[in-house]
């Protein structure tokens, strides 16, 4: 394949399922442990996600108990005032979601990211509601809702289904925060009615928060519709409410570490909110 620059477009890195990245990328992504990749997937592709994405995000998906959810709010919010909604696992649901073009071009992507063998953890859909400035995903590090392994490594992929801005309340990432040693303390996000996820046990909301610290610097990634931004498991990350007269929606791939995930679900965890896992045994 030829020598691709940083700013080829997505059309010029493509080649069936494969889209190249360059060298300067891989190594953006290992120092400040994130990247944006635009024109991921052509409108062909995108149009084969979206009704997918509607379904779910509509809640017409049967069966889903915990893994539908509100990720600004506890469990238990009836879906009509859901702001941030939340479904965990399309395709674990719907084997018509297995093998999908996205997770196939992630792959791609994660292959040339990763030095050992990289497998799908994990998916979830995403939607931010219009006008709804309290849809914000608390800043987090993702290690911080995982179990303990000994490799961390992830590329946690979010595929823009409409334009992600800074009013919709896109991704925003604190560079250098990947390199921190220590993962900082998430605790259980409060719901401002006294209502709390109760004792870190998990069985009101499944959200953690991190407290920010005076010199945490925000960068905004807003991405097109069929672009990606691909951020790491280290790095201080959340996104902002919806202010917008448009929906913002997210279509969330992460890769780990074969091994990893081996050993994630002999603990029993599969990132689903349905797991019967003791949460703070496992978790970081
Ligand atoms: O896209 C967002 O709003 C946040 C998603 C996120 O935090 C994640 O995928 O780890």
């Amino acid at each position: 394949m030829k020598r691709m620059t940083n700013d080829a477009s997505g059309l010029q890195r493509r080649s069936g399922a494969t889209y190249q990245i360059t060298a300067e990328e891989v190594q953006q992504y290992k120092d400040q442990g994130y990247l944006t990749l635009n024109g991921f997937l052509n409108e062909a592709e995108m149009a084969t996600l979206d009704p997918w994405f509607e379904h779910f995000v509509q809640g017409k998906e049967p069966g889903m108990g915990k893994d539908f959810c509100d990720m600004s709010q506890p469990y238990g919010t009836p879906f009509e005032e859901f702001r941030l909604v939340n479904a965990m696992l399309p395709s674990h649901y719907r084997s018509e979601l297995v093998d999908n073009i996205y997770f196939q071009v992630a792959q791609s992507v994660a292959d040339q990211l990763y030095e050992a063998t990289a497998v799908m953890d994990y998916e979830q859909f995403l939607a931010k509601r219009p006008q709804k400035e309290a849809a914000e995903f608390a800043m987090h590090q993702d290690l911080g809702y995982w179990p303990k392994t000994e490799n961390t490594w992830t590329a946690t992929f979010s595929l823009a289904l409409s334009d992600s801005e800074l009013q919709n309340g896109c991704l925003q990432v604190c560079p250098g925060t990947n390199k921190e040693s220590e993962l900082r303390n998430h605790v259980p996000k409060e719901f401002g009615d006294g209502h709390t996820e109760g004792d870190g046990n998990r069985d009101d909301s499944h959200t953690l928060v991190i407290e920010m610290l005076p010199g945490d610097e925000i960068v905004y990634l807003p991405v097109k519709r069929g672009s990606v931004t691909i951020h790491d498991e280290r790095i201080v990350h959340g996104s902002g409410g919806n202010t917008s007269d448009e929906w913002r929606k997210t279509y969330v791939m992460a890769f780990r570490d074969s091994e990893t995930v081996r050993q994630e679900r002999e603990m029993g965890f599969t990132h689903s909110h349905n797991d019967e896992v003791n949460w703070d045994e496992i978790i970081h």
